[in-house]
């Protein structure tokens, strides 16, 4: 079954598609940042726990911690300790609240006060790194109330006792936890917290801010990805999820690479809070590695966004895996 997923995995990875990814080159530019959070602490089962089937948790993160207006978080960051990879599917909710901490196992808040940010994969590797999650519901931040972010991890799967998230100490209860390794902890309906699941503790965590736009706004789920090695003159493709988390109309008009190996077709256009599919082809002219840069064409008053691609071609018409050129095309078929 380990070796079932891991080839998923490795798929999915290949496919450059999942929402999930760690960034810390964005991190250091970025100037609207906040990390809350700076101790180890592990073993306490937050954001999630991967060596439960099923974790729900909800923390909180104060006005005075925070104190931004005027803005919204359109990513959020969990430090992993890089232990093992794996995939699991999380939903994450925001929300605003006057709790200060949480006083019982049962004073989850409630689900009427949360809004859906994200729902898809949360993809990890074996490094210790920070995992990037890009909202695709960006959340509206009062600058008033507190922040209550609540993750569901849904995933009927669970993997080492040393994957650990790291976590910092509180002064109060600011974590509700709840594992289950049989029933599902439901969001709407959550039951009391695990016995040792009201904690002074918190996850590490990186927000980030970004001003609320005026115009569309493309938003992707990955802002680099690479094709698997293949045959010069064979086409492989790849689907990249595009969303509008700006006001009004996003209309792409058209996709454009800077050299010949990729190409797109696609223009369309994707209602405000909606996602469109776009295609992407690796059509390999030649023998080689392929480095490439494609650019969005909108009517954003916004930077449109890029996309980074690598690929690596060998030869066309040489006989695999018999016959290799050179050392850096003995990899086949990984
Ligand atoms: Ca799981
Ligand atoms: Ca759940």
């Amino acid at each position: 079954m380990k070796k079932i997923f891991t080839t998923i995995l490795l798929f999915i990875l290949a496919c450059g598609v999942c929402l999930a990814q760690t960034n810390s080159e964005e991190y250091k530019d970025s100037k609207s940042l906040i990390e809350i959070g700076t101790e180890t602490h592990d073993d306490l089962g937050l954001p999630m726990e991967p060596f439960y089937h099923f974790t729900y948790t909800q923390s909180l993160f104060l006005q005075n911690e925070l104190n931004v207006s005027g803005k919204r978080i359109e990513k959020i960051y969990y430090h992993y300790n890089g232990n093992s990879a794996w995939e699991q599917d999380i939903v994450v909710y925001m929300g605003h609240t006057d709790s200060v901490k949480f006083t019982t196992r049962n004073s989850w808040i409630g689900f009427s006060e949360l809004t859906e940010v994200f729902n898809g994969k949360m993809t990890v590797t074996d490094q210790d790194e920070w995992i990037e999650i890009i909202l695709t519901k960006p959340f509206n931040y009062n600058n008033v109330n507190n922040l209550v972010i609540a993750f569901d991890e849904n995933t009927d799967e669970y993997f080492d006792k040393d994957d650990e998230f790291f976590c910092s100490s509180t002064t109060d209860t600011l974590s509700l936890r709840i594992t289950d390794d049989f029933e599902n902890p439901d969001p709407e309906n959550p039951p009391e917290s695990d016995l040792d699941g009201t904690l002074a503790y918190r996850p590490n965590i990186r927000l980030q801010f970004a001003d609320i736009p005026t115009t569309p706004k493309i938003a992707l789920p990955v802002s680099s990805f690479e094709f698997n090695l293949r045959e010069a003159m064979t086409k492989d493709s790849a689907y990249v999820e595009v969303y509008n988390t700006g006001t009004g109309d996003l209309v792409i008009t058209e996709i454009t690479s800077i050299g010949e190996h990729y190409y797109s077709t696609y223009s369309g256009t994707i209602p405000e809070n909606e996602k469109d599919t776009v295609l992407i082809y690796y059509y390999p002219q030649s023998e080689g590695t392929h480095n490439d840069t494609l650019s969005f064409t909108s009517n954003t008053t916004l930077e449109d966004p890029v996309i980074v691609v690598t690929g690596e071609a060998y030869p066309y018409g040489l006989e695999v895996p018999t016959v290799s050129i050179n050392d850096t095309y003995y990899y086949f078929g990984l």
